[in-house]
């Protein structure tokens, strides 16, 4: 966290500095717009960093699928930045939507690995996430990556634009900085999460569910488990299984849901409620020492209690080890899943 590239937070002071986008510090003051580009996992980050960069900086943020959006005709002006994000920094979508908004005139942000790949090349400017490569196929601390970066990203463009206090800076930044203790507080559910895979490991579908910035955790979580596990799985912000899912909400049906304690608790709870009453097998992450969604739920995971903008860091964890016991225990390969390719450059 205070090592990326040229990044460092001073939680006592309450300032963030990102070496890699300085040069750009004027111009952050005066954008119209921020576009997100990425694809898969880095397209989930992407996510995240919309509710983070709209909560504290307040500028407007589309996330665009860059697969999508190289193939459109979008409207995009000198006062946008583009922010491309990817893991292997190869991903040809995410070049080609790079290649189109520069042509028109926007400012590009790479978020990417490594120095020397193809996507830092094409940018302005960028951050590194030096998270190194990724073993396996399927991204996991690249994500956690990814949302560190765009986390101090949205607090920089806070501080430039004059968004945020200071005194909440300082204490945004102080809890960032402890982000990793509680990350291994939640890698210490991996025995329990084991037992839960073991009672869903033979499902053909699975849902998850989260409302604000667990709704791209939800949809990180259904990635991974298609990803490594070949089970179909599904990622919807809560509110939306009314539209449609719920019709598929049986006793066969596992629903995972983030129901920590933040803003849309309450409503997640609601939410629980309508798949127990259709005999739904509930896996909760939920806050340490929760008791209402304990009540209700089938399995809960603990993981420590954090302001909803870090939420994302932590909740991800155990979805990730989830998906790789359940691949596991179905005897697939965690690391070179079929059809699956490192680098996606065509
Ligand atoms: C994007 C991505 C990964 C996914 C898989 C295929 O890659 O969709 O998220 O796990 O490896 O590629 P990148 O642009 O982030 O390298």
């Amino acid at each position: 966290i205070k090592d990326c590239m040229r990044g460092r937070i001073y939680p006592e002071e309450g300032k963030v500095q990102l070496g890699g986008i300085k040069e750009f510090a004027e111009k952050l003051k005066n954008i119209d717009r921020i576009i997100i580009v990425a694809c898969g996992t880095s397209w989930h980050a992407g996510l995240v960093g919309e509710y983070l960069i709209e909560e504290y900086a307040r500028i407007p943020v589309e996330v665009e699928y860059a697969s999508e959006f190289r193939y459109r005709n979008p409207i995009i002006t000198e006062k946008d930045v583009v922010i491309a994000i990817s893991q292997s920094g190869e991903t040809a979508d995410t070049m080609a939507a790079i290649e189109m908004a520069k042509e028109r005139g926007a400012t590009i942000f790479g978020i990417c690995n490594v120095a020397g790949a193809s996507i830092p090349r094409l940018t302005h400017a960028g951050v590194y996430t030096h998270a190194g490569p990724e073993i396996g196929v399927a991204s996991t601390k690249a994500f956690t990556a990814q949302v560190t970066v765009l986390t101090l990203m949205a607090f920089y463009m806070a501080q430039q634009k004059g968004t945020i206090t200071t005194s909440k800076l300082i204490e945004l930044l102080t809890e960032l900085d402890h982000i990793p203790e509680k990350i291994q507080v939640a890698l210490e559910s991996n025995e329990l999460i084991k037992e839960v895979a073991e009672k869903i490991k033979d499902s053909t579908n699975c849902l998850f569910l989260g409302r604000g910035s667990g709704f791209p955790v939800a949809l990180e979580g259904a990635l991974k488990l298609k990803e490594i596990s070949y089970i179909h799985a599904e990622g919807y912000p809560a509110a939306e299984m009314k539209h449609g899912p719920i019709a598929l909400i049986d006793e066969e049906m596992p629903v995972v849901f983030i129901a920590t304690q933040n803003s849309s608790y309450e409503k997640v709870i609601s939410n629980i409620q309508e798949v127990k009453a259709r005999k739904g097998k509930v896996i909760a992450i939920v806050t340490q020492g929760d008791t209402e969604v304990k009540k209700m739920a089938d399995y809960c995971i603990e993981i420590p209690d954090a302001n909803e903008a870090f939420l994302p860091l932590i909740a991800t964890i155990p979805l990730q080890l989830l998906s790789y016991h359940i691949a596991v225990m179905r005897g697939c390969n965690v690391d070179q899943p079929r059809n699956l390719a490192k680098s996606v450059t065509v």
